[in-house]
């Protein structure tokens, strides 16, 4: 049931049946399991790098797919419909490493980095937030020093997803001086690896969902970290990290999508089997209204997250589309997600059936990636640049 209004074109059909087949061979009978163990399996990951789902975005000449966002979000939604917190691994990774090391990279690092994500062989995080710098990311501290030819980091990072599995992880620190503030332009992004020393993986967070995909602090005790891995520009590491936040923002406006629809398609099949009064519940309005509302603001959801997909690979401005698409899709993967559980009833309300794992996986699209409000903040200030 993957109504889009904008019609996708055979290449992306033929994407879309292999990512769907491929989640409901290998991923969706072991998506119980995984969330109630919080169980990472690395072993979709490689899978997904073999069909080429972790390069999607990444020109042919480094290993990727080279394909264009609006066939990434349609893989993505397939793969979240069946497991959310294999999407996000998949989301994340698209989304923000590799983009920002293709964006800004060297060449050096884009052969090095690059090309081994791009085959999915090496697994990519982003870690920007802090314990204390979350919506207001600009303030965080982790501070960075120049000492010969590496930098010396020292701080804690939080929130990062996949940060104990990543292999490569583009981390947010400040390189100005504490006696000169600099705020946001104060801000550069390193490209880290595990095995550099005063590396250490922190608390590792037990979630309400998305409990299969790890998200840990980590903590750098004299992190050193080679000149060569600064990435792009000395300061211009928050403004990387917002434009990168932008592209994904869409990844979990699909990723939303993709939980919301699965939500659906259990409670359309629900309200034809289950009888009550005599008739199977389909039959009654009060279900009826809410399968018809659910329908409509997913559609309208896939069609906003299409669009802005696709003014962005026009080349055209779209930070208040990104937001607007996450905040939408979000905010319906919640509402349907909740309609969900009130079709099933009971046994919505227990582990039977998938919708108690999407509704706890739908609240955590409100949240990570810049909460609703902050989707909110952006949507606003555009709107006030604009005039
Ligand atoms: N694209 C390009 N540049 C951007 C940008 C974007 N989407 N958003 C901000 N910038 C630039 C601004 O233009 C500004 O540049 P100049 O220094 O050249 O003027 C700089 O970045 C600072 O921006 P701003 O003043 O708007 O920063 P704020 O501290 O006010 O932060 C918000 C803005 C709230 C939007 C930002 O902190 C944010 O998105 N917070 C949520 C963070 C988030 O999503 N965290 C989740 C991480 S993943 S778990």
């Amino acid at each position: 049931m993957s109504w889009a209004l904008i019609p996708l074109t055979e290449e992306q059909r033929e994407i879309q049946r292999v990512a769907r087949e491929f989640a409901l061979e290998q991923i969706a009978p072991h998506s119980d399991q995984w969330d109630r163990d919080a169980y990472f399996e690395r072993s979709v990951i490689d899978q997904m790098g073999e069909l080429g789902f972790l390069g999607m975005m990444i020109p042919e000449a480094l290993g990727g797919l080279g394909l264009d966002t609006c066939t990434y979000v349609v893989a993505l939604e397939e793969i979240a419909a069946v497991d959310a917190s294999v999407a996000v691994a998949m989301s994340v990774h698209n989304s923000l490493p590799t983009q920002m090391i293709l964006r800004w990279g060297t060449d050096e690092q884009k052969e090095r980095y690059l090309r081994p994500m791009a085959a999915g062989k090496w697994l990519g995080a982003f870690a920007l937030s802090e314990p204390d710098a979350g919506s207001d990311a600009a303030a965080l501290s982790a501070q960075a020093v120049r000492d010969g030819d590496c930098w010396v980091i020292n701080g804690t990072k939080a929130w990062v997803t996949g940060g104990n599995v990543a292999d490569v992880i583009l981390v947010m620190a400040r390189t100005d001086r504490p006696e000169d503030r600099r705020g946001p332009r104060g801000i550069s992004t390193f490209i880290v690896t595990p095995d550099m020393p005063g590396f250490t993986v922190g608390k590792k967070e037990d979630k309400m969902g998305l409990r299969a995909s790890p998200t840990v602090q980590l903590v750098f005790d004299n992190l050193r970290v080679p000149a060569a891995n600064l990435l792009g520009a000395e300061g211009s590491g928050f403004v990387y990290a917002m434009q990168s936040l932008d592209n994904g923002r869409l990844g979990i406006a699909a990723q939303s999508l993709g939980i919301a629809r699965a939500a659906l398609e259990v409670s359309v099949t629900y309200a034809a089997e289950r009888r009550q009064f005599g008739k199977p519940i389909k039959e009654f309005q009060a279900i009826q209204f809410k399968l018809a509302d659910m329908a409509t603001r997913i559609t309208a959801s896939r069609a906003l997250l299409y669009s802005a997909a696709a003014a962005k690979d026009r080349g055209e401005p779209t930070t208040q589309f990104c937001s607007m698409s996450k905040l939408m899709a979000s905010e319906t993967a919640m509402w349907v997600t909740t309609q969900a559980i009130q079709v099933l009833g009971g046994y919505g309300y227990v582990r039977d059936y998938p919708v108690e794992r999407l509704f706890r996986v739908a609240k955590g699209t409100e949240i990570y990636e810049g909460t609703a409000e902050i989707q909110r903040i952006v949507i606003a200030r555009e709107l006030y640049a604009a005039t």
